[in-house]
């Protein structure tokens, strides 16, 4: 068995030289991840700044507050909690301060884009509430605002609306959406886990005017440490505090929360908005080149994207998700097999895969980047062997 230093080093290795379209990965700077390693790991900080239940947090305290005041700053919200060890800890979180269990959730279809902390049936959502599902409308493709509503009027009783999605390439009209749900009666929450960095720059329509509460990770395209992070209005505050502790989790990881603050003060910097311009383009250039091909082979849902990632219909190509993935990952080449909508194969092969821009755009790859590594997946699915030429592409895209 290797050493974990030999295999820090490996991973290492395998990071620089891959080219990586996991559209929820990113690079974190060496200021976010050298927060990530300090003696913070060594605290235990159970409650917030100034209510603790433990004593020598007088550091935990100013850097728990910091990492609060730079998510109230950057997305302009009353609140924040800056303590969720995930995502789906953070949606967890905000169900237990929102509603009760039983109560009826009206969420995005996981078939369709969505997430498996929406309700799925074997996640802690899915057997603790009653979740009901909109999907996407089958000929565009785009979030189906008709069954949405239809939905909301036919139950009567939905407690919650949770949107926001994985795998969804377009904007998301939160405002539209909210003003039905409260029409109805329902309390309304956004998971912007994928597009939180979007959001913050004000590249994407912020939810937090308009949702009780909104979850995300911190992770994907804001750039910052594996973990979660809820902001919302002043009037959930505490019930979203209690739902984070003692609701849901136990001690706070502080190094991740300095790191979160060294994410969000990175997130405020005039550059991060630029970062997330590209990202966006990055992602077009991709639709763009894939629309390029043989139309028969790749199939770009919805004909493009609005955000940091692309969905392609590969079903063509005569392979499917899962050999695509394995196929190019074998060849340095990594995204990820993913179910497109109405996907007539199983979850364990699916008919899509999804690219995403966030990670290569933190390494400076511009436009035509982009579209070269489309040629690369292009040649690879036909059977060329590129190993060498995605080597060379990292090479130089590290050397700028
Ligand atoms: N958020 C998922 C992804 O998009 O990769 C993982 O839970």
């Amino acid at each position: 068995m290797p050493t974990i230093e030999e295999l820090i080093s490996r991973e290492r290795e395998r990071q620089t030289h891959s080219i990586n379209l996991i559209a929820s990965e990113n690079f974190v700077s060496d200021y976010v991840k050298r927060t990530m390693g300090t003696v913070f790991t060594n605290k235990y900080a159970e409650g917030y700044p100034g209510k603790r239940w433990y004593g020598g947090c007088e550091f935990t305290d100013q850097v728990e507050q910091h990492a609060i005041d730079l998510a109230k700053q950057l997305f302009q919200a009353e609140h924040a909690n800056v303590q969720p060890h995930s995502g789906t800890q953070a949606n967890l979180a905000a169900y237990l301060a929102l509603i009760k269990p039983g109560d009826k959730v009206l969420a995005f279809k996981l078939e369709h884009g969505g997430h498996l902390s929406h309700g799925a049936p074997f996640n802690a959502s899915g057997k603790y509430y009653k979740f009901v599902h909109y999907g996407v409308n089958r000929d565009t493709g785009l979030i189906d605002m008709d069954e949405y509503a239809a939905l909301l009027k036919e139950h009567g009783d939905i407690k919650l609306v949770v949107t926001g999605a994985s795998s969804y390439p377009r904007a998301i009209d939160f405002a539209r959406m909210a003003k039905l749900a409260r029409e109805h009666g329902a309390l309304f929450m956004a998971d912007v886990a994928h597009i939180s960095g979007l959001v913050a720059a004000g590249e994407h329509q912020s939810p937090v005017p308009v949702a009780d509460a909104v979850t995300m990770s911190t992770h994907k395209t804001i750039r910052g440490p594996r973990g979660g992070m809820i902001v919302c209005s002043g009037k959930y505050a505490s019930k979203i505090d209690r739902g984070v502790f003692p609701g849901s989790q136990g001690g706070p990881l502080v190094h991740i929360i300095a790191a979160k603050a060294a994410m969000l003060e990175e997130a405020l910097k005039p550059e991060f908005k630029q970062y997330i311009q590209q990202v966006i383009k990055n992602a077009q250039a991709m639709a763009a080149a894939f629309q390029q091909l043989d139309g028969k082979k790749y199939r770009v849902l919805t004909g493009g994207t609005d955000n940091h990632m692309v969905m392609v219909d590969i079903s063509g190509t005569g392979k499917n998700g899962i050999q695509i993935e394995r196929l190019l990952g074998e060849q340095s080449i990594h995204l990820n097999k993913n179910f497109i909508p109405y996907d007539p194969l199983p979850v364990t092969e699916t008919s899509g895969i999804r690219v995403g821009s966030p990670l290569l755009t933190t390494l400076g790859a511009k436009e035509a980047d982009m579209a070269q590594v489309v040629q690369l997946i292009d040649r690879a699915i036909a059977g060329e062997k590129v190993t060498a030429e995605v080597h060379k592409f990292m090479e130089n895209l590290l050397a700028r």
